[in-house]
């Protein structure tokens, strides 16, 4: 089955944004230290994405366990799970964006703030603000300002499972991360 070729620009776009020092492979160890800084920054709320994160390696990684892969590999075990596991990724995706949600809304107000966003994001080094902005504006899609856990979910979903070309297309964009301006 042909996998549509805008899915594989996306899943391209969160490998680079995951291999963090830009050489080409994403290690089991590289993806640890991105939970554990989330974990530094969110307290005991966020531990529970560590356990999921185990889990979410294993997607990533699919056929057979790696300590680290290449884009090709990565594009060929997403490639895999989507035309034969899509529900399983789906589920596992669910969990760990649910989780995430819980640690980001830190007064518990069940909405992100853009505030709370920012953090989220200056956490993992984002600190463009116009950019922080436009992906917000992007995920709040009824437009009141908060992003409600069915927008942060339903949005992370859609950029890594569906066709959609409407789906946030900057949403994991390191490029655009560095250089947008409103
Ligand atoms: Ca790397
Ligand atoms: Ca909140
Ligand atoms: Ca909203």
């Amino acid at each position: 089955m042909a996998i549509p070729e805008n899915l594989i620009q996306k899943w391209t776009k969160i490998f680079n944004y995951r291999d963090t020092d830009n050489d080409g492979v994403v290690r089991e160890t590289d993806f640890e230290g991105y939970t554990r800084h989330f974990i530094q920054i969110y307290g005991p709320k966020a531990e529970p994405v560590l356990e999921i994160n185990k889990i979410l390696w294993g997607t990533m990684t699919a056929k057979e366990y790696k300590p680290e892969i290449t884009l090709p590999e990565f594009l060929d075990n997403y490639t895999y799970l989507w035309t034969q596991d899509r529900c399983g990724l789906e589920e596992k995706l669910k969990r760990y964006t649910n989780l995430c949600f819980d640690a980001i809304d830190t007064n518990g107000d069940g909405g992100i703030s853009l505030a709370e966003y920012s953090v989220y994001q200056n956490s993992f080094g984002i600190t463009n603000h116009d950019y922080i902005e436009h992906i917000f504006k992007q995920i709040d899609v009824d437009d009141n300002g908060v992003i409600s856990r069915e927008e942060f979910v339903g949005e992370v979903l859609e950029f890594v499972l569906s066709e959609d070309k409407e789906a946030i297309p900057d949403m994991y964009d390191h490029h655009k991360a560095k250089t947008f301006r409103k």
